[in-house]
């Protein structure tokens, strides 16, 4: 019998699950668990085509607007957010909705509506497109908010009165990118009003603080994570920069073996999204042709945790 090749893996921590998407998949389970399926989402829960297909299973329906729901079962938000609109529109209808919204989302949108009313112009650094740009770009009026995704962004950006800006962002962007747009922001309007502490969240800077930790040891990086999830993408943005060989899989049969040719250190994580057993999956399916040391590596400790809304909670919650 020929022996297996011996393979290292290093596995990042913190990874996977954060606060938010913990709390959001409960809001869903609940719904489903108090009133009955099917209860409808809009827009998929998380951005995890696992997390999706098994609530879909539970008796979650997925649309993309409430336009899609009918007006006499529950309807949850995403944890991404949604622009003010959605709301007004479901109390119109007399809809039952619950909001999946992630609470460091909502902050966020609280922030915009602060420099609002201030009086500031107000720049959102993010993603064109992306439902937490359209959600926080939605709590202001149209044209309050402009959108800045790159430096040439930021060189083309002519506000009326250059005194009086203020900058939010996306939650889930690149910790190193967005210091590069910040710099230029304040280069060029020195007097512009920022965050008090970061609107990237802690989860997504320690799920990128721990790949750099693994990435220099590892020749190859395999991020657990769906192609829409902005943060999983990240997360592999940062593995290929630290010099690794980045993939982004969806799960264990995503993996090409001919990825680790000659491999012998490979790390591992999960974008915010995904789940813990597709983790596992992985270090099984390597386990299949290689010789597998785990080894976990720790970047940072994680204890945030965020409550359910009060029409879920159970009398056994902390
Ligand atoms: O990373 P994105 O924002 O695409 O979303 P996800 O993969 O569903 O992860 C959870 C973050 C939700 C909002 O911050
Ligand atoms: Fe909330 Fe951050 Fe998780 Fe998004 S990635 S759901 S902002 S904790």
């Amino acid at each position: 019998m020929t022996q297996c090749p011996p393979i290292t893996v290093l596995l990042a921590s913190p990874r996977g699950f954060c606060a938010g998407v913990d709390r959001a998949i409960q809001i869903v389970e609940r719904a489903i668990t108090k009133y009955g399926a099917p209860v409808y989402v809009r827009h998929e829960i998380v951005h995890n085509r696992h997390v999706v297909d098994r609530l879909k299973a539970l008796g979650a329906v997925f649309v993309e607007e409430l336009d899609d729901c009918p007006t006499d079962r529950p309807v949850v938000f995403s944890a991404h957010g949604v622009p003010k609109s959605v709301p007004a529109e479901a109390k119109g209808r007399k809809m039952l909705y619950l909001d999946a919204t992630c609470p460091l989302v909502s902050k966020v949108h609280v922030e915009a509506e602060r420099h609002h009313d201030a009086g500031r112009e107000i720049v959102l650094i993010g993603h064109a497109g992306h439902p937490e740009v359209v959600g926080t770009m939605g709590q202001l009026p149209d044209g309050a908010v402009v959108l800045i995704e790159t430096l040439d962004d930021v060189a083309a950006y002519q506000p009326q009165d250059p005194a009086n800006v203020a900058f939010v962002t996306q939650t889930t962007l690149s910790v190193d990118d967005t210091a590069g747009i910040v710099a230029a922001l304040r280069a060029r309007f020195p007097a512009i009003a920022q965050p008090h502490k970061e609107d990237i969240c802690y989860a997504t800077t320690n799920r990128q603080e721990a790949v750099k930790t693994i990435a220099g040891r590892a020749e190859v990086l395999l991020v657990l994570g769906s192609a829409n999830s902005s943060n999983s993408v990240r997360l592999a943005e940062v593995g290929l920069r630290s010099g690794a060989r980045a993939y982004l899989i969806d799960d264990a049969q995503g993996l090409d073996f001919g990825w680790l040719d000659g491999t012998r250190v490979v790390g591992v994580t999960a974008g915010a999204s995904a789940p813990e057993v597709l983790v596992q999956g992985v270090i099984d399916r390597l386990s299949e042709r290689f010789e597998v040391t785990v080894e976990e590596i720790d970047a940072a400790r994680e204890t945030v945790t965020f409550k359910l809304p009060k029409v879920l909670a159970r009398a056994d919650d902390g």
